[in-house]
């Protein structure tokens, strides 16, 4: 069994004193806290939903806002008080992810949209994951389990098509490719070395933790509607940049060890206040 995780005992408090274990289910403790990062861009009225379903357990929340013209900010500081805000300096969601990854300083990160499509109860099974030996949680629409109210057929048949083409490129056994909501180690973050700015950041991320030879694990999940307000992201426009992301990384050398890539089913660049 890993050294971070404890079965939780029945009728026995997992945290006793000088533990640093901490219950996120009735049967499991943890001991490496998990920072959530949430990119949000004029999310404002989706925001009470998102957070309704973040556990209590978790150690911190980051919220990366993308310049919002709407009360983003006050509305999240309302929701969860000690939430970081990091204000995003450039712009895009990969730009937007990279400050907020630079701000945590938990040991386990899990990133989630702001729109209400991600169910934060599912949290849990990433963390288990990623306690039990995977070192990048990998969230899918797809895999048995899983599920998308959200998707077009459009952007159906694009994932399966890009996720394809990774899969016969990069060697991975991949259900899904553009998808938010995934969870790692922090120490992945120097073995993938994020440089990118719009929506290809989970494309690239996927691609890279192959290449470093990282244990990947999917963790079946439900994607949710956007609740309110339109979606950033254009089919066409950010299909080809997830395409040119893929293309360029054939290019380049792998950068660590190889192993089968999914087992079972920077720099600061923002501001912290
Ligand atoms: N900080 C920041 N957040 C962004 C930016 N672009 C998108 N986001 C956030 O990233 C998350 C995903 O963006 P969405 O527009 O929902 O994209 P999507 O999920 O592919 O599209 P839908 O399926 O229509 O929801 C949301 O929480 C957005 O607010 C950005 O430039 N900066
Ligand atoms: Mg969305």
């Amino acid at each position: 069994m890993s050294s971070f995780l404890r079965p939780a005992v029945e009728g026995q408090d997992p945290l006793i004193s000088d533990s640093p274990y901490r219950p996120v289910s009735s049967h499991l403790a943890i001991a490496p806290p998990v920072s959530v990062v949430i990119p949000a861009m004029n999310e404002a009225e989706n925001l009470p939903y998102v957070f309704k379903t973040l556990p209590a357990w978790i150690h911190e929340v980051i919220l990366v806002d993308g310049n919002s013209t709407d009360d983003t900010v006050r509305v999240a500081r309302d929701l969860w008080p000690g939430i970081k805000v990091v204000k995003q300096r450039g712009r895009g969601k990969g730009d937007a992810l990279i400050s907020g990854f630079a701000a945590c300083t938990g040991e386990i990160i899990v990133m989630v949209d702001a729109d209400g499509s991600a169910d934060g109860h599912e949290i849990v099974s990433y963390v288990s994951a990623l306690v039990s030996g995977a070192d990048f949680a990998k969230g899918s629409r797809f895999a048995n389990g899983g599920g998308t109210d959200d998707m077009t057929p459009i952007r159906k048949l694009g994932n399966r098509v890009l996720c394809a083409v990774v899969n016969a490129k990069f060697g991975a056994r991949y259900t899904d490719l553009c998808y938010g909501y995934n969870a790692f180690w922090r120490h992945c973050l120097d073995k993938i070395d994020l440089d990118c700015t719009g929506f290809e950041v989970e494309t690239l991320m996927n691609i890279r933790v192959v290449k470093a030879g990282l244990r990947v694990q999917e963790i079946p999940s439900h994607e949710y509607v956007r609740i309110h307000g339109m979606s950033n992201l254009s089919a066409v426009r950010d299909g080809l940049r997830v395409l040119r992301v893929i293309l360029k990384e054939q290019g380049k050398r792998r950068t660590g060890r190889r192993r089968p890539p999914v087992f079972a089913p920077g720099a600061s660049r923002g501001e912290v206040s």
